[in-house]
């Protein structure tokens, strides 16, 4: 991580990096999702995240698909590889510290035209929370639970998806109700764009959100959420055996680096 990528991702919460997947893991994931596409679960009207906004209402749920890891080998190679993938290591050693550990499982989100977008959530103020946070002290940023999302689609500026307010996860005070629900305030909100294969990495400090999807190509995101090595927001679960050495250092239960917790370089 260079120092422009430190400051802009202390500035504002988020940093998008390009090119991280090839055009081949690109089409292999996408072809693995479509394989399995019975595995979507479309969320149902109850469960809806639109949080009753008009401008954040859709004609449907979004989709979500688990089990990445688990699917039958060769598919969930591109997945298994996202999971400790060479290139975002350095971010989260960064961000995160040595040791840091995947916290919820691996997941895709899927949206396509019409989807519905989901209500601001984050941690961000007034109170801290311990599972959620981000701090900068003697020089080097620390953060709670962080989200890596891999893009197998593009994201158009219009389209619709990851939204953040820049700079939120620094902020004192709650976020105005009616900006939670994208009714207000729209100019201090950014939608991430990027390129199929690019990585978007953000706290969950930073206040953020989706908007509805508009664009005719579905939105393909997958996403996992780190965390610290000490950390746990979900409970641990078991180390499955498919697992080669890096993988398993990442799904290591929390405790102290300090305790021969293996880490990654
Ligand atoms: O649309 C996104 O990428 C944000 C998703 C999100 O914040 C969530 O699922 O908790």
């Amino acid at each position: 991580m260079n120092d422009d990528e430190k400051y802009l991702f202390d500035l504002n919460g988020y940093l998008v990096i390009e090119g991280v997947l090839t055009r081949e893991e690109i089409d292999i994931s996408n072809q693995a999702i479509d394989r399995y596409s019975e595995k979507m679960r479309i969320r149902s009207r109850e469960e809806r995240l639109d949080g009753n906004s008009d401008m954040l209402r859709g004609t449907h749920g979004r989709g979500e698909f688990g089990g990445l890891l688990e699917l039958e080998s060769p598919w969930c190679d591109p997945f298994r590889q996202m999971l400790v993938h060479p290139k975002i290591v350095p971010y989260l050693n960064e961000i995160l510290g040595k040791g840091f550990r995947m916290d919820h499982q691996m997941f895709l989100i899927s949206m396509d035209k019409g989807a519905e977008g989901f209500i601001f959530h984050g941690s961000s103020g007034p109170e801290f929370d311990p599972n959620q946070y981000y701090i900068f002290q003697n020089g080097k940023m620390h953060c709670g639970l962080t989200v890596v999302t891999f893009q197998l689609g593009d994201v158009n500026p219009g389209d619709g998806g990851l939204i953040v307010i820049p700079g939120s996860h620094k902020s004192n005070f709650s976020c105005p109700v009616q900006m939670k629900r994208y009714e207000k305030h729209q100019e201090h909100i950014r939608q991430i764009t990027c390129k199929a294969g690019s990585v978007v990495i953000f706290t969950e400090a930073v206040t953020h959100g989706t908007l509805p999807w508009t664009a005719d190509h579905p939105r393909r995101s997958v996403l996992t959420r780190y965390t610290a090595g000490n950390l746990a927001f979900v409970p641990a679960y078991n180390i499955p055996e498919w697992a080669d050495e890096r993988q398993r250092s990442v799904m290591e239960p929390p405790y102290h680096t300090r305790l021969n917790r293996p880490v990654l370089d």
